[in-house]
């Protein structure tokens, strides 16, 4: 685990060098040696994002750094996506879940990791990517038949989005549509709040792992 707090360490300095580095490094490790997981990799990567954020947030960076960071992260993931899904491999081929980041919002590395994910865990993810309006996610929630909505939303600004998407679910009849949330500015609370203001069941995933817990339950 060396590898990755490093891994981490060389995120949080920008010392893309080192990120390369280590990436490769940690691809040999879990592929050759087996020693490292790729959920450990992308939990290492989470928690360098989270500084970079809290130095954002004390003024120590500003949004440049914070745009590298991001950048680091984006490339560190693209190289181990096949591994991801080495590892997460099960058979749900056909159960399909609308994932986006809502309209407003345009972080996209947590809806990422969860497509890459899921994906891996036998889904098939249609990804709306980022900023999508609740029009176009009703459009292709219609267009799939697909019961389960997968939301990130990391701006509090953005809250007011989920209450649109699922009353709007509600009024066009899709109430046997379950909606997942997640990213940083999500919380149980809102969750709850959410499904009692419109009546569609809602729930809050912590992380990208927990996701995949209700994603499973959820579709059973
Ligand atoms: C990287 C980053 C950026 C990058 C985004 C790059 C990109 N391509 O995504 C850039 C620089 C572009 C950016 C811009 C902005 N950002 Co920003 N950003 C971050 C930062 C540092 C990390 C976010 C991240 O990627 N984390 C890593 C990922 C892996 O974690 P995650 O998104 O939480 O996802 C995990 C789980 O939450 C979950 N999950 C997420 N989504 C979903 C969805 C489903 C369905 C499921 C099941 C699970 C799930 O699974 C993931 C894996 O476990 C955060 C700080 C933080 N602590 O979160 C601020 C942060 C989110 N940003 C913030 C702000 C304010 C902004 C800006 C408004 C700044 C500005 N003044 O312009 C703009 C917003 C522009 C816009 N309209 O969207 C604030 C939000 C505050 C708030 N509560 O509203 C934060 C919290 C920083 C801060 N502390 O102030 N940002």
């Amino acid at each position: 685990m060396e590898i990755v707090q490093a891994l981490e360490d060389s995120i949080v300095s920008f010392d893309k060098k080192m990120v390369v580095e280590l990436t490769q490094r940690v691809i040999s490790e879990i592929k050759d040696k087996k020693s490292i997981k790729p959920s450990e990799v992308i939990d290492g990567i989470t928690r360098a994002l989270e500084r970079v954020g809290e130095l954002y947030q004390e003024g120590e960076y500003f949004l440049p750094e914070l745009v590298y960071a991001g950048e680091l992260a984006k490339n560190t993931l693209t190289s181990l996506k096949p591994l991801i899904l080495g590892e997460e491999k099960r058979k749900k081929e056909s159960k399909i879940i609308i994932l986006g980041t809502v309209q407003g919002d345009m972080h996209d590395l947590g809806k990422n990791i969860v497509q890459t994910f899921a994906e891996g865990a036998g889904y098939k993810i249609i990804d709306l990517g980022i900023n999508v309006s609740k029009e176009k996610f009703i459009e292709t929630l219609k267009e799939y038949n697909a019961k389960i909505l997968g939301l990130s939303c990391l701006l509090t600004a953005c809250d007011q989005e989920l209450y649109n998407i699922t009353t709007s679910l509600k009024e066009m009849g899709l109430e046997d549509v379950k909606v997942v949330i997640g990213g940083a500015a999500m919380t149980e609370k809102l969750a709850i709040d959410v499904e009692k203001a419109s009546g569609i069941t809602t729930r809050f995933a912590e992380d990208v792992i927990n996701g995949i817990k209700i994603f499973n339950e959820l579709i059973q």
